[in-house]
């Protein structure tokens, strides 16, 4: 993202345009739609700062922007957060990576999760480190790679996730003799996850912990040095900064959200969401009492009520269940009526706005707020969650110091 070349004019009742500022100024629309996820560019640098602050001396920070950076946009976080200091990337399988090069992203990006033994190849053309994660993945890779290949890779231990990794010393001895009998196998990296380390309670953590320093301790046995060593997720690092081996992976915390609510309490540096949702009203009317609203008749009007359209609906990400759920209007929480529609759903107003009025689903209206914690708390979920389900058919805007300086339109892109 060119930060400053491009400028978003955001018009108080349409759209926004987007200003071309190079030579005459030539004007179009970045999106039609009354619609828009807005990021703020500045709080995920702050995050990142704010994280950097905290784990002493040296250590590698790896930010994680798999599922499109939580919802985010992959590029524009990963540019951000490499500016703000971030050393490498980290995503979830290989088309993650390939569209992150595709986009220019030249630094060292690490897919956590498995990769087919099939794609090394794919894996190796587009420069991307991989996961080791078994025996019999090191096993299928050696048996394809060739000699003179240099296959990037994170070595991945379970030490108590269940999820993937190496699971015994045995198991470890054997992988490590492989590795070392190829020369085809970098090995960049050894790393485990934790399952608990966003509860306060720490037993199953230390269990972890314990066990992947004797697992890290197999690896050097067997002469290898590997440059970072990482167990930290965000509860990890806020809680046990000392204890982070040399390297973090960076996710929640980056986009401002609290590993949990357990956590909040007690976290060691400030955290800035930066995601919202807006859209506006489309159309207001004043129905009788007694009328009925959306799919089922579910809601009828309890007296005279304005009750006004917004297009979003359950394919944007805004789910049934959130139906009985409110909005922001003009810095008031009104509620939503009747059932979310897939494009549309209604809100009851307490009195007649017009066509065009901001309509705030996440974020700050005039000092009211909702934040994603509330969402998630009102679907029974965690807050991970919100953001990764707000569709790609929702354009995102990015912001800095309250200016739009750029939009992605995944639709029109
Ligand atoms: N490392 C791995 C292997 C992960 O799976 C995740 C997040 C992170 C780091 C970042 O964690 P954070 O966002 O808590 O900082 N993975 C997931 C997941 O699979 N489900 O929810 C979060």
């Amino acid at each position: 993202m060119k930060f400053g070349y491009r400028c978003i004019i955001l018009t108080e009742e349409s759209t926004f345009r987007m200003v071309l500022k190079k030579g005459s100024v030539v004007v179009m629309d970045a999106f039609y739609r009354e619609t828009w996820a807005e990021i703020d560019v500045e709080a995920i640098f702050q995050n990142v700062n704010h994280v950097r602050e905290l784990i002493p001396g040296h250590k590698m920070l790896m930010a994680v922007v798999k599922a499109n950076a939580y919802g985010h946009g992959d590029k524009e976080v990963a540019e951000i957060a490499l500016q703000a200091g971030a050393d490498m990337l980290a995503v979830a399988f290989l088309d993650e990576a390939i569209a992150l090069r595709k986009k220019g992203i030249k630094e060292s990006i690490l897919v956590l999760g498995a990769v087919p033994t099939l794609h090394i190849q794919t894996a190796l053309e587009w420069d991307v480190t991989v996961t080791a994660y078994s025996k019999a993945w090191i096993e299928e890779a050696a048996s394809i790679l060739g000699e003179n290949s240099q296959l990037h890779m994170h070595l991945k231990i379970d030490t108590g996730m269940g999820r993937l990794g190496i699971r015994t010393k045995e198991e470890l001895h054997k992988t490590m003799k492989i590795i070392a009998s190829h020369s085809g196998f970098v090995l960049d990296g050894v790393f485990t996850h934790f399952a608990t380390a966003d509860e306060l309670n720490s037993s199953y953590f230390e269990e972890q912990y314990t066990f992947f320093e004797e697992m890290v301790g197999i690896v050097k046995e067997h002469n290898f040095t590997p440059p970072m060593i990482h167990c930290a997720n965000s509860a990890a690092l806020l809680r046990r900064p000392n204890d982070i081996f040399n390297g973090v992976r960076l996710g929640i915390s980056m986009y401002g959200l609290s590993p949990s609510e357990e956590l909040k309490e007690v976290l060691p540096i400030p955290l800035k969401q930066a995601f919202s949702l807006h859209s506006r009203i489309v159309h207001v009317k004043k129905v009788k009492k007694g009328s009925h609203i959306s799919y089922g008749a579910t809601y009828e009007a309890k007296e005279d009520e304005w009750i006004a359209t917004i297009p979003v609906g359950y394919a944007d990400g805004w789910i049934r269940k959130l139906s009985n759920f409110e909005v922001l209007v003009d810095g008031v929480k009104v509620p939503i009526v009747g059932r979310i529609c897939m494009d549309q759903l209604m809100i009851k107003l307490p009195k007649m706005y017009k066509m065009g009025t901001k309509v705030t689903f996440i974020g700050k209206q005039k000092g009211a707020e909702i934040t994603i914690d509330e969402v998630a708390k009102h679907l029974e979920t965690i807050n991970y969650e919100i953001p990764c389900m707000v569709a790609a058919r929702v354009p995102r805007v990015y912001t800095r110091d309250s200016q739009h300086i750029d939009v992605n339109n995944y639709i029109l892109r």
